[in-house]
């Protein structure tokens, strides 16, 4: 991001804004809360568009392995028991840029660190249970959503 401000509203996309797909998740804290609608209409007004969307409870087995990455962090048992308590919300999003627009939009991994107007600031409780997740590379979206969306 090339300042420390939300992108505006819809930009409209040129030749140089790459269209891209990212893998987006409302996190368990978040859907008990009765957060969904207003995240997804967040999404929707910074110019995103929800491709899919699919309701699921995780096994530990399927949040360890979507999590792998933290293994090793000390983190990372309290992570795969937070993702496991309930159902979660799973999204292909779309748009110019989207991978770094929705992380941007997400705002820091901890609520407290979070940029005002920021899906974590708004709805996050903690940095463990921060309301939503987000790729943060292309490359790990195209990975993120065939986890999660097989026939895409
Ligand atoms: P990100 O979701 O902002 O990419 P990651 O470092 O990839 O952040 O961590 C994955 C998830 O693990 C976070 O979204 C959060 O739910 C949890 N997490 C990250 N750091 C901590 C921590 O220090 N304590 C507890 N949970 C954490
Ligand atoms: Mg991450």
């Amino acid at each position: 991001m090339n300042s420390g401000h939300l992108p505006s509203q819809s930009s409209p996309p040129n030749s140089e804004t790459p269209l891209e797909k990212t893998l987006g998740i409302i996190k368990p804290e978040a859907v008990t809360a009765g957060h969904v609608e207003a995240i997804l209409d967040l999404i929707q007004q910074h110019g995103l568009k929800i491709e899919k969307k699919r309701k699921l409870s995780l096994t530990r087995e399927l949040a360890a392995a979507f999590y792998e990455i933290h293994q090793q962090k000390p983190f990372f048992n309290d992570l795969v028991s937070y993702m496991t308590s309930g159902e979660i919300i799973v999204l292909i999003i779309s748009g110019a840029n989207a991978v770094a627009k929705y992380r941007a939009l997400m705002g820091s991994t901890d609520p407290l660190q979070a940029e005002p107007g920021t899906i974590r600031k708004i709805f996050g409780e903690s940095i463990e249970r921060n309301a939503v997740h987000g790729s943060d590379s292309t490359e790990n979206a195209s990975r993120e959503i065939a986890f999660f969306f097989k026939d895409v």
